[in-house]
């Protein structure tokens, strides 16, 4: 099962790097289905680990946009303040899928839980960073791991919505066929290119 490797293992001392609990994957209730899906692709769903540095998780979002240069004190010290943002409240649900045989990251996405005051101090998801491997694409990862952002912001998360931007028509049209919808305006400043 793909909780096998990452799921209580405290003995191996994996648990502690994890960014958030494996717990908030396990309640899904869509849990099975998912590692069943994984299993069958030699995969494993866990949260970013603080090696994920290692595993190829910059190389992952170069995919999406620039990346720059990344050390790997600079991933730690940003992972690390996540991690303690987290323990203070839910922020940041990173979520990776892993090739079993090369250890490598091979898609990812984030959800970013943002506290509001307004309705009744409710929590909104941002769905972010949709990453999958080139050599990855075209088996329905992306769906998987878009669908497993939804089912947290709504399940574990109590999200009162979800929004995303995404920069392409087509991109649109894969989003608007996993359950979103034009919901609103987007509109961005951009101070750096
Ligand atoms: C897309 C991503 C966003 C990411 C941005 C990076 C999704 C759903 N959207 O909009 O999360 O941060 O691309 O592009 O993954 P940028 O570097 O041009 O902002």
């Amino acid at each position: 099962m793909c909780d096998k490797t990452y799921g209580g293992d405290s003995a191996t001392g994996l648990d502690s790097k994890l960014l958030f609990p494996i717990e908030r994957l396990t309640r899904l209730s869509k849990w099975p289905d998912i590692c069943a899906f994984l299993q069958e692709k030699n995969l494993i769903v866990r949260p970013l680990s603080l090696d994920d540095y290692d595993n190829g998780y910059m190389e992952l979002l170069s995919g999406l946009t620039r990346v720059g240069t990344v050390s790997k004190e600079d991933y730690v010290h940003r992972f690390e303040t996540m991690k303690k943002s987290n323990e203070i409240s839910d922020h940041y649900a990173i979520v990776v899928l892993v090739d079993q045989q090369t250890n490598k990251v091979v898609a990812t996405s984030t959800l970013f839980l943002e506290l509001k005051f307004i309705r009744q101090c409710a929590i909104r998801g941002r769905l972010e960073d949709v990453a999958v491997l080139e050599s990855h694409r075209g088996h329905k990862i992306g769906k998987l791991i878009v669908q497993i952002i939804v089912e947290l912001a709504r399940e574990v998360y109590n999200c009162y919505k979800l929004t995303l931007d995404c920069m392409t028509d087509d991109l649109q049209k894969f989003y608007a066929q996993n359950g979103f919808s034009y919901g609103c305006n987007m509109l961005n400043i951009r101070f750096k290119e």
